[in-house]
């Protein structure tokens, strides 16, 4: 977008404020992120992807419950979200304006333990004051978003429609994957034990802003897939994105190995803040392998199915994404 459309939709949300500095955040693989300052304010729009949040509107619900659920309970971090509670359709594309989080930076990788120690006891402590919160009353947006035979099922109708190039250049990590399905399979079993909580679904690094000087995280983010779930998602996330010290889009497949003290710091962060049961527990180092097996099959079904769903800079970068996140799988321990 150029700053004259953004200029336009800005004064849709604030009529009579000039952007004076505007500058893409381009972290998100889906949504497009805006940063703009005006003479007086700083702002983030964003522009939601309608095609694989086709629910905002329900999504939108679940960020108010949730938000007003952690303002009863004194959330001692902030969650920005759209200012007015509402989204703003603009000649059929859909937006929201945050405040922007003072002083606050994105990481991109992590660059010490601690700074993983730091965002899983934001995580912990979001759990902990969403202990007794009915997540079952949150909407299901996007259906089985992290059920692992569900991605199973969309990855083999990928095999079936691909072309025969890209078939033929996943020839490879696709048999390997046919080869882990016991471990996709478990993952659902246990799912199915574990309690229902609010689940953030989306922890990388970036989804935790820092405080620009001390390393203390000041704000948690990027809320479209609040949703009923399970801790697993959380976690295992967690470890997906921060236990790759090369990050999801290292090509250095040889040396893409996952640092296992870094879950270590994960799951002692989350546990000082969380309540949750020895159930739970027991089961969250193994979320890291499941969810980055998982991811693996995500990227690798987007390749087969010519990069639908996650924005892409090359044509082999969802193939790539997928064996980044296979060879993290192997090295993670569980
Ligand atoms: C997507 O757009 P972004 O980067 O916040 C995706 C996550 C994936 C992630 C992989 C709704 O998140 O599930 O883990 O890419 N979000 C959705 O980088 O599919
Ligand atoms: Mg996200």
């Amino acid at each position: 977008m150029e700053l004259k459309e953004v200029q336009y939709v800005l004064n849709k949300f604030v009529p009579g404020s000039n952007i004076i500095e505007l500058k893409e955040a381009k972290e998100g693989l889906i949504n497009s992120t805006f940063i703009l300052s005006t003479l007086t304010e700083k702002y983030v729009l964003q522009k939601i992807n309608q095609s694989i949040f086709k629910d905002y509107k329900k999504a939108l619900e679940n960020i108010i419950t949730v938000k007003n659920w952690l303002i009863k309970s004194d959330f001692p971090y902030q969650f920005p979200t759209p200012i007015n509670d509402k989204y703003l359709t603009i000649n059929n594309e859909v937006f929201r304006l945050q405040p922007f989080v003072t002083n606050s930076i994105v990481l991109q990788k992590i660059s010490n333990n601690a700074q993983a120690y730091e965002a899983a006891v934001c995580l912990g402590t979001f759990y902990k004051h969403l202990n007794n919160k009915p997540a079952k009353k949150l909407h299901i947006t996007i259906p089985y978003f992290h059920n692992a035979n569900h991605r199973l099922k969309d990855f083999f109708q990928a095999t079936k429609k691909a072309s025969l190039e890209r078939m033929s250049n996943a020839k490879k990590l696709i048999i390997d994957i046919e080869n882990q399905l016991q471990l996709v399979k478990d993952f659902d079993f246990i799912n199915k034990s574990l309690p229902l909580r609010t689940v953030h679904n989306d922890t990388k690094i970036s989804n935790f802003l820092f405080d620009e000087k001390a390393q203390k995280v000041k704000a948690l983010i990027d809320l479209d897939t609040l949703m009923p779930g399970t801790v697993l998602s959380d976690i295992g996330d967690m470890i997906r994105t921060y236990s790759n010290p090369l990050g999801e889009e290292s090509v250095d497949f040889s040396n893409i190995t996952a640092n296992n003290e870094t879950i270590d710091a994960i799951i002692e962060g989350f546990c000082s803040q969380a309540i949750i049961n020895s159930n739970e527990k027991k089961h969250l180092r193994f979320s890291g392998k499941a969810i980055t097996l998982i991811q693996s099959i995500r990227f690798l079904t987007d390749y087969l199915n010519n990069d639908f769903y996650y924005k892409v800079n090359y044509a082999d970068q969802n193939f790539d994404r997928a064996k980044n996140q296979w060879m993290l799988y192997q090295t993670i321990q569980s």
